[in-house]
């Protein structure tokens, strides 16, 4: 008998928890059985108390206290712990249904969606047929407000897909917060960034197009008045001085920077976003349903009869 269940991942503040915590809504409203469990050792508030909580286990708190730990660092020590102990975790979930979808809320931090392997064991772990045997998918969240700078909507698609390479798992990439962009960004525009590509460099409204210097001049120094903030050219070399940091990141080896991993992205074409408003409880339904599509929920379900109550219900509907 398989499990299902959902990751939700992605950089801090980009509305994991409260995404898991509308779903759960969701979930309760439409009568679907849901299992939370929260594996950031950080967390402290829940809209729903966490049915299993890492925190039983381990806290960030205590790590970084009692082992001198900074934050990033007690993370990757939380989750290795963890995998020491992964009875913690079969023990809550081996008696749970085909009916439950099972919540995993993750933490932010981005060593874990890029190069260190501690997140694909724990895949392997809970999807392993015939142990937890959970089928899995991954729900990759990034804010809809970096869209405005285009630098940063890169480098959070580039750690999307990296994090799809890595899992392995049927993947999600959602833009959250979708509400807060509404008013500042044309529908026709956002729907360029679903599917990202090296074009969306071209029409950048953060960089003002270059401006003319001799081969050989210096960079800011010799700038139109006016100009200084936006567009810095590098050195004759063709390279930004890394001790200035305005010349680093608006000098056109960023810019070059920014187009190729624009174009990696473009040419893996593996990212596509679907939107998503936590408050609107159609759009938390509709990436539920393409969360069930991905795990192949529905079709595993046994006919259930109705309850006398919810059949009257139904009628009267
Ligand atoms: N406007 C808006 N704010 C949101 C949304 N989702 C989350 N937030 C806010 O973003 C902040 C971080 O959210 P949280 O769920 O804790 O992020 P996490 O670190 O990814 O778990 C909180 O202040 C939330 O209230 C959303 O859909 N719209
Ligand atoms: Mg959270």
């Amino acid at each position: 008998m398989s499990k299902f269940g959902v990751m939700v991942m992605g950089p801090a503040g980009a509305g994991k928890s409260t995404f898991s915590s509308a779903l759960i809504t969701h979930l309760q409203l439409n009568r679907r059985s849901c299992f939370y469990v929260n594996l950031d050792p950080a967390a402290e508030h829940f809209d729903h108390a966490p049915d299993l909580d890492i925190k039983d286990l381990i806290s960030l708190e205590d790590v970084m206290e009692e082992m001198g730990m900074g934050p990033n660092g007690g993370l990757v020590y939380c989750f290795e712990f963890l995998l020491d102990n992964l009875d913690f975790l079969s023990e809550a979930l081996d008696g749970l249904t085909e009916e439950y979808l099972i919540i995993f809320d993750m933490p932010g931090q981005i060593e874990l969606y890029t190069h260190i392997p501690i997140l694909p064991t724990l895949c392997k772990f809970l999807s392993q047929p015939g142990a937890l045997d959970i089928r899995l998918c991954a729900a990759y969240l990034l804010e809809a407000t970096f869209v405005v700078d285009r630098a940063k909507f890169f480098s959070g698609t580039l750690s999307a897909m990296s994090a799809m390479m890595l899992l392995e798992v049927p993947h999600l990439n959602i833009l959250s917060k979708m509400d807060l962009v509404k008013d500042q960004v044309r529908k026709r525009d956002i729907k360029r960034f679903l599917t990202p590509d090296a074009s969306l460099l071209d029409d950048d409204p953060a960089v003002a197009p270059p401006t003319q210097i001799a081969p050989g001049d210096g960079p800011a120094a010799h700038l139109p008045k006016g100009k200084e903030d936006t567009d810095v050219d590098d050195g004759a070399d063709g390279y930004a001085d890394p001790s200035e940091r305005r010349s680093v990141m608006r000098g056109t080896s960023f810019k070059r920077l920014n187009r190729a991993v624009a174009e990696l992205i473009e040419s893996f074409s593996m990212v596509n976003y679907l939107r998503l408003d936590s408050s609107d409880e159609d759009s938390v339904g509709a990436i539920l349903s393409y969360i069930d599509d991905c795990i192949q929920y529905h079709e595993a379900q046994e006919p259930k009869e109705m309850k006398d109550d919810e059949f009257e219900e139904a009628a009267e509907e």
